[in-house]
């Protein structure tokens, strides 16, 4: 198989690139990288060859002989080397910035902030103590949930960028599942939380959520 993805099931960044492989129905083989096991598989010398952040994912493509990381750089990739597949990206220039926009509030503004490896270091180097490192996650999360309600209210329809389906669908559905994994309440934000609930009723969403990999621990 031309395609490698090496992830881990519940990394929304992963889970944003399943979601677009299977939007774009490219086939792909699954490598699983235990980001707990043995203190994170991402950690060792042969993940750190194809990853020098020692964070997941990693897209190989075997066919050009090319190694890629960061999420939204993999699903732009895709995007230029299969154009015939379905686009995430709007043509038109404004309404591509938007998309752009609103992936990068969740991938840039809100996900790294509660990365494993920041709440590993609020726990074990800032000694923050345990109501405070529960905490954190959620603040930052309500924090740019709120960003996004309010472009929604410009620009949703049925999905985020009115009614097609775009890189910003790709990436909220994957930050909501970790909104409601750590308790995060979403009434105040009913505009991505039905997107997000229409998104996870298509079976390239169905297929590609965290309990459905082989790699799961349920
Ligand atoms: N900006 C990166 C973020 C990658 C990332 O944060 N991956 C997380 C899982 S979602 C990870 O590997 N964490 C491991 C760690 O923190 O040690 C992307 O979009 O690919």
């Amino acid at each position: 198989m031309a395609l490698t993805l090496h992830g881990y099931w519940r990394s929304s960044a992963t889970y944003r690139v399943r979601i677009a492989l299977n939007l774009k129905q490219l086939a792909y083989q699954y490598e699983p990288v235990h980001l707990v096991k043995d203190g994170g598989k991402q950690h060792q010398a042969a993940y750190r060859r194809l990853n020098p952040s020692a964070l997941v994912p990693t897209l190989v493509d075997d066919q050009r002989g090319v190694q890629l990381n960061q999420s939204l750089s993999i699903i732009e990739y895709l995007e230029e080397c299969y154009p015939d597949t379905l686009s995430l990206l709007p043509t038109d220039p404004y309404q591509r910035a938007q998309v752009r926009t609103m992936a990068m509030d969740i991938a840039c503004d809100i996900q790294p902030l509660a990365n494993l490896r920041v709440m590993q270091y609020l726990k074990n180097e800032a000694a923050v103590n345990p109501a405070a490192q529960q905490a954190w996650p959620l603040h930052w999360m309500h924090i740019g949930f709120q960003t996004f309600e309010q472009r929604l209210q410009q620009s949703a329809g049925t999905y985020c960028n009115g009614d097609t389906l775009s890189l910003a669908d790709v990436c909220l559905v994957p930050q909501v599942y970790n909104a409601l994994r750590f308790g995060l309440p979403l009434t105040d934000f009913p505009l991505l939380h039905g997107i997000a609930h229409r998104c996870n009723s298509l079976a390239a969403f169905i297929a590609a959520k965290p309990e459905n990999q082989s790699d799961a621990e349920l």
